[in-house]
């Protein structure tokens, strides 16, 4: 008699060194994929000192009057933002990283023309936090739900762990095949999930289509620290508006491939002659950057 086995599908693992056709052949099937090895040690200890004393400050929870968007936040869970102000090695090293511009580049020159960055955040669960409720990140714009698997590749998110990410600490759970799913109001049950469990330093990469959250923190004392940054097409609104938030001189420091990411220079969606502009001419220009 054979056994039948029910394997629990697993997230790809695949070094950061993996050719990129290859990387992305795994995320158009699965919807995502772990870099291993996304971020040095080195890296991770200077980015945790650039970032300790704003962690300090914060507190965990939610300040949100609208039960739900509190809850989506997390209750004992942390959110820093504005990491290209805080952390040199957030901006000169990791969102200026030569894979994260070729899979950006990849994903949406093509379709989309020129991209830049939603949001970057320190994303840490502590003891407690329940398990985020399950969505897809596109569903910051609400007509591409409609469209489904069909429309526009519209976010991708890399999610670094900075602590080692289990399925007890709170590893984020992501639904396998839900990318390809007809129905996108369909985000999928809790018993859908798998964790996606991470040494620190390795990256999730996955697709804006592909339902996810934050998973549930079980433990007494662990706290689940990750930096989660997204990449989204110019012609649609950031969820965080950097030109406001970071100083101009500051900004004139980073490469045009940032400042572009960061909303300093101009936009130019695939079919547009261009958003985001002064005058009619790049915004980088006008603000004197080189
Ligand atoms: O922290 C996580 O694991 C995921 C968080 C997330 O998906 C979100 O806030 O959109
Ligand atoms: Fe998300």
């Amino acid at each position: 008699m054979t056994e039948t086995i029910t394997k629990t599908p697993r997230l790809r693992a695949v070094p950061r060194e993996t050719p990129l056709a290859e990387i992305l052949s795994i995320v158009k099937v699965d919807g995502g994929v772990i870099l291993k090895g996304f971020l040095t040690p080195d890296q991770i200890v200077r980015f945790n000192t650039d970032i300790e004393p704003s962690m300090q400050q914060l507190a965990a929870g939610s300040e949100h009057e609208d039960p739900d968007i509190a809850e989506f936040h997390g209750s004992n869970t942390k959110r820093l933002t504005n990491l290209i102000t805080l952390s040199k090695t957030f901006r000169e090293e990791i969102v200026d990283d030569d894979l994260v511009h070729q899979i950006g580049d990849a994903t949406f020159l093509e379709e989309s023309g020129t991209y830049w960055m939603g949001t970057a955040q320190v994303i840490e669960i502590g003891p407690g936090n329940v398990a985020q409720v399950l969505h897809r990140d596109l569903e910051n714009y609400f007509p591409f739900v409609g469209m489904g698997p069909a429309g526009p590749e519209v976010i991708c998110n890399f999610l670094i762990a900075l602590t080692d990410f289990t399925e007890e600490n709170g590893a984020t759970r992501i639904v396998p095949g839900s990318h390809t799913w007809p129905d996108y109001t369909d985000r999928g049950k809790p018993e859908d999930t798998i964790p996606a469990e991470m040494e620190a330093g390795d990256a999730l990469f996955f697709s804006g289509k592909l339902a996810h959250g934050g998973g549930a923190n079980k433990t007494e004392s662990e706290y689940r620290r990750g930096v989660a940054f997204t990449l989204n097409p110019g012609y649609l609104t950031p969820e965080e508006a950097y030109p406001f938030l970071v100083d101009l001189e500051l900004a004139k420091t980073l490469s045009p491939r940032v400042q572009r990411l960061i909303g300093f220079r101009s936009q130019f969606p695939t079919g547009s002659p261009g958003l985001w502009q002064t005058d009619y001419a790049e915004l980088a220009n006008h603000l004197g950057l080189s």
